[in-house]
C-alpha cells in the first residue's frame, strides 16, 4: 500500500484557492488536521476533501451549521503536538462566548478522553499523550490567574491526589474550578503522600479535604489517606471524588465522608460543611 504523505500546506491552499497564512490559521485553530513532519505541515488527501465538504466556520459558538466541536478542534491540536494552535483554540472559544470553566469541562476534558481512548485502543503512541499532557500543563497554566476570584474567601480546602496516583492534570483543573467558586485552595497535587495533606491542611486551617482518584489502582493509597487524615484531624471532612471512585459505596469502602459525583456535587457538599462550620 502506497503511504498517504499528504500535501504540503502551500500545496493544500492553493488546491483549496486561498492565501498560504489562511490555510495555516485553519490549521492553528484545529479547523483543517494538518502533522508536522521534517518541519513541514502536511494535510492528508482525506482530511482535505473532508475539509472541502464542510469548510472552517467563523469563530462563532454557534453557527447556521450548528456548534462549533471547540474539544475535537483541541483534540487535533493536542494529538499532533501543536500548542500554539492548542493555544489558539483557546482563545477562539474564548472569543465565542465560552468560559475559563467550560474551556477545561467542555474542551479539554473531553479532548484528553479522545486521547485516552485512542492510546487504550492502541491508535496513539503513549508518546503523544506525553506531549498532549505537557501542552495542557501549559494551557492550564495560563488560564489558571482567571479563576482567582476576588473579595472575601468562603474558606479553605486542601485538594491532592494520594500517594502513586499521577493523574495530576485533574486535580489542577479541579482546584481553579473550586477557587472560581471563592475558595481558598491548597493544591498540593498528585501522587502526594498523606502527610503532606495533613501538613497543607494545618497550616491553611482547612474546613475539608478533597482527594481525588482516577486509576482504580489508587484506591488502597487512597484508603490509607483517608485513614491518616481521619487519625489526624477527626473532624475534618474528607470527600472523594474522580473517575476512579465509581460509586458512594466505593467512597465508603475508602473510609471517606463524603463521595462528590461531579463539580456541582462538590460545590455543594463544601457549601454545607461551611455553613456547618459558621454554625458550629
Ligand atoms: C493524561 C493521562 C495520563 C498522564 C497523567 C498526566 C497528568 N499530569 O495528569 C499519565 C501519562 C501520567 C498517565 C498515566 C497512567 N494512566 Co492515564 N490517562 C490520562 C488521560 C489521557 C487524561 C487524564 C485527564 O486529565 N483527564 C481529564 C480529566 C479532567 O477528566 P476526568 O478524569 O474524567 O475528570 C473529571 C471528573 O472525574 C472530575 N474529577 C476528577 N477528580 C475529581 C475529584 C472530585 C472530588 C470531583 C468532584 C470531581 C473530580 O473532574 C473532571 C471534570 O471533567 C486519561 C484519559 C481519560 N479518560 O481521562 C488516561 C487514563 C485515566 N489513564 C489510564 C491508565 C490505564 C494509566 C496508566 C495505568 C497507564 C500505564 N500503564 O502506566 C498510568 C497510571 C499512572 C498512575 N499510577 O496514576 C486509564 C485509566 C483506566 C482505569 N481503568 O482506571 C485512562 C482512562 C485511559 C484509558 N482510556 O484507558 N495517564
Amino acid at each position: 500500500m502506497v503511504r498517504d504523505e499528504g500535501l504540503t500546506l502551500h500545496e493544500a491552499a492553493a488546491d483549496l484557492g486561498v492565501h498560504y497564512m489562511t490555510a495555516y490559521r485553519y490549521v492553528r485553530l484545529g479547523q483543517l488536521d494538518a502533522v508536522k513532519r521534517a518541519g513541514t505541515w502536511r494535510v492528508s488527501r482525506s482530511e482535505l476533501e473532508r475539509f472541502r465538504a464542510a469548510p472552517a466556520e467563523e469563530p462563532s459558538e454557534s453557527t447556521g451549521r450548528g456548534r462549533v466541536d471547540w474539544s475535537e478542534r483541541m483534540h487535533s491540536r493536542l494529538v499532533a503536538g501543536d500548542i500554539g494552535g492548542a493555544w489558539s483554540v483557546v482563545e477562539s472559544a474564548l472569543a465565542a462566548g465560552s468560559t475559563p470553566a467550560r474551556v477545561y469541562t467542555e474542551v479539554i476534558s473531553p479532548a484528553l478522553v479522545t486521547i485516552g481512548d485512542r492510546w487504550a485502543q492502541g491508535e496513539l503512541d503513549i508518546s503523544v499523550e506525553h506531549r498532549a499532557t505537557g501542552i495542557v500543563q501549559r494551557i492550564i497554566g495560563r488560564l489558571g490567574p482567571q479563576f482567582v476570584r476576588r473579595g472575601r474567601s468562603r474558606g479553605s480546602v486542601v485538594i491532592g491526589s494520594p500517594s502513586g496516583e499521577r493523574h495530576g492534570l485533574v486535580v489542577s483543573m479541579l482546584s481553579d474550578l473550586v477557587r472560581a467558586a471563592g475558595w481558598e485552595v491548597s493544591d498540593i497535587g498528585a501522587d502526594s503522600p498523606a502527610s503532606s495533606f495533613i501538613s497543607a491542611m494545618r497550616e491553611t486551617g482547612s474546613v475539608a479535604v478533597v482527594v481525588s482518584v482516577t486509576h482504580a489502582d489508587s484506591l488502597p493509597s487512597c484508603r490509607d489517606t483517608v485513614l491518616a487524615i481521619r487519625g489526624a484531624e477527626p473532624d475534618i471532612p474528607v470527600i472523594v471524588g474522580g473517575r476512579g471512585i465509581t460509586s458512594r459505596a466505593v467512597a465508603a469502602d475508602v473510609g471517606a465522608d463524603h463521595h462528590a459525583a461531579g463539580l456541582d456535587d462538590l460545590l455543594e457538599l463544601l457549601g454545607e460543611v461551611a455553613a456547618s462550620t459558621r454554625s458550629a
